[in-house]
């Protein structure tokens, strides 16, 4: 096992990686920017490396300050986090070939799955269930056109190295197609550098549900069940929960062996989720993730395991402390992302926390790196916080939402807490009725954005 780790991040998930190192006996080094000297996850660790500039890439993005601190510390091993570095599978090769070891999967599974073209034949070929579509990359408007017979409209042209919404473009009919697939390919250009795209048929009224798989990179793999992670505001997650109110155990079964072998097949290492769209009972899959995810709480929850931790087990060579059999579902959890935003229009609201207190009791966890008198600086994402809270059903699970959120002190800026407040009141989110459309819609209807 590892004796010292690096954590590249800041915020909550750096203090999440660091109190699963503590439990493990690993010591932690922190890195951070100037505008972050004062930060929690530089206080919480056992040492910490300043390694650049407020901007992300001159500090948590700068790739040789983020090895040259390893070195200088001597730590082992550097947990990426989510965002930032970690689906760089450029950084991942550069960290390896330093003697340092990467905590998730390898570079090569990154590449794979970066490329939403390779990602989506390789699930195929596995035996994952896709969006019907075009058969990999779409050359010219002409064989877009093609697909669009073939499948029947409405379509979606996707660059192939897109994600999170950009570089996607829906065409109804086939007089959208021109501008809808021109478009999605100047996007993905603009954006990534390659104007590559794929078509599928669009899916009108899906849900987002997700897999959440773990693998020992050995041939050994798990799924932890699903989320639901419908509710979205422009690609953002805001509300996610496990399980999904509309999955039944036999779908989960069903679905969860399809991600697990196909993962063990490949030799996949540490977390990963498969994520689907979800519509008339089918799964549809568009998308993986090689890293933790912002929402694993709620599987953490809801499994009673700890994602980071057997993430750090795997990475030593060491077997994960689960399999299969050993992982039952224990109620219900939720998770409401908490940023430092204006409504009615998100606006981003860092500033000065003059009084900050967190709820506490029966199946609450509060994931923040917040404190008294703490500044959040304008630089980085606006998620400041994470509540997550379990119930031994999800009526108990909203009712304890609803009692948290209520014991919540965040003052001195405007957060995001009034919107679950409102949320929390409306008929179809207590019934779990909802799809990937129903927050842009009840925002359009009650927000006046
Ligand atoms: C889709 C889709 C409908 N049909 N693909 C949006 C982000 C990217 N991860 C995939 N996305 C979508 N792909 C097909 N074939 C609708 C979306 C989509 C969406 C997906 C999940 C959560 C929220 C969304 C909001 C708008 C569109």
């Amino acid at each position: 096992m590892f004796d010292k780790i690096l954590i590249a991040n800041r915020g909550e998930i750096a203090l999440r990686v660091i109190r699963a190192a503590r439990e493990m006996g690993i010591k932690t080094v922190a890195v951070h920017s100037t505008a972050d000297s004062d930060a929690m996850h530089v206080r919480m660790a056992d040492e910490s490396v300043c390694i650049g500039p407020p901007p992300s890439p001159q500090s948590y993005l700068s790739v040789p300050a983020i090895i040259s601190a390893c070195e200088i510390t001597g730590a082992q091993a550097i947990h990426p986090g989510y965002g930032f570095l970690s689906e760089n599978a450029e950084f991942v090769q550069i960290v390896e070939d330093h003697g340092i070891t990467f905590i998730g999967p390898t570079a090569e599974h990154i590449r794979v799955m970066g490329d939403k073209i390779t990602a989506k034949d390789t699930m195929k070929a596995l035996g994952v269930p896709c969006v019907p579509g075009s058969d990999g990359g779409v050359p010219d408007l002409a064989a877009a056109k093609k697909i669009g017979e073939e499948f029947g409209y409405p379509v979606i042209i996707k660059a192939t190295a897109g994600g999170g919404g950009r570089g996607m473009k829906v065409a109804m009919n086939a007089n959208e197609m021109e501008s809808a697939f021109m478009t999605a390919r100047a996007e993905g250009k603009a954006a990534f550098g390659n104007d590559e795209v794929y078509i599928e048929k669009y899916l009108t009224t899906p849900r987002h549900i997700e897999i959440q798989v773990f693998g020992d990179g050995k041939g050994k793999a798990v799924h932890l069940g699903e989320r639901d992670c419908s509710l979205q505001r422009r690609h953002q997650k805001v509300f996610e929960e496990a399980p999904g109110p509309s999955i039944t155990p036999e779908e989960r079964a069903k679905i969860g062996k399809v991600c697990a072998d196909a993962v063990a097949k490949i030799n996949y290492i540490g977390a990963g989720t498969i994520e689907f769209l979800y519509e008339n009972g089918e799964f549809y899959f568009i998308e993986m993730n090689t890293r933790l995810q912002v929402e694993h709480p709620v599987t953490e929850a809801i499994f009673g395991v700890d994602l980071v931790r057997e993430q750090i087990l795997v990475a030593a060579g060491e077997p994960m402390s689960f399999g299969q059999d050993d992982l039952e579902i224990n109620g219900h959890a939720i998770e409401v992302r908490i940023n430092a935003e204006k409504l009615p229009n998100f606006s981003p609201c860092p500033g000065k926390i003059t009084a900050y207190h967190a709820p506490g009791g029966l199946g609450v966890r509060m994931d923040s790196a917040l404190y008294d008198g703490y500044s959040i600086p304008p630089y980085y994402d606006s998620l400041i916080g994470k509540l997550i809270v379990q119930g031994r059903d999800r009526a108990e699970a909203l009712a304890r939402l609803e009692r948290a959120l209520g014991e919540l002190i965040v003052d001195g800026i405007d957060t995001t807490v009034p919107l679950f407040h409102a949320l929390l009141q409306e008929p179809d989110l207590r019934s779990g009725n909802y799809n990937i459309h129903w927050l842009e819609r009840w925002l359009a209807e009650n927000m006046e954005q």
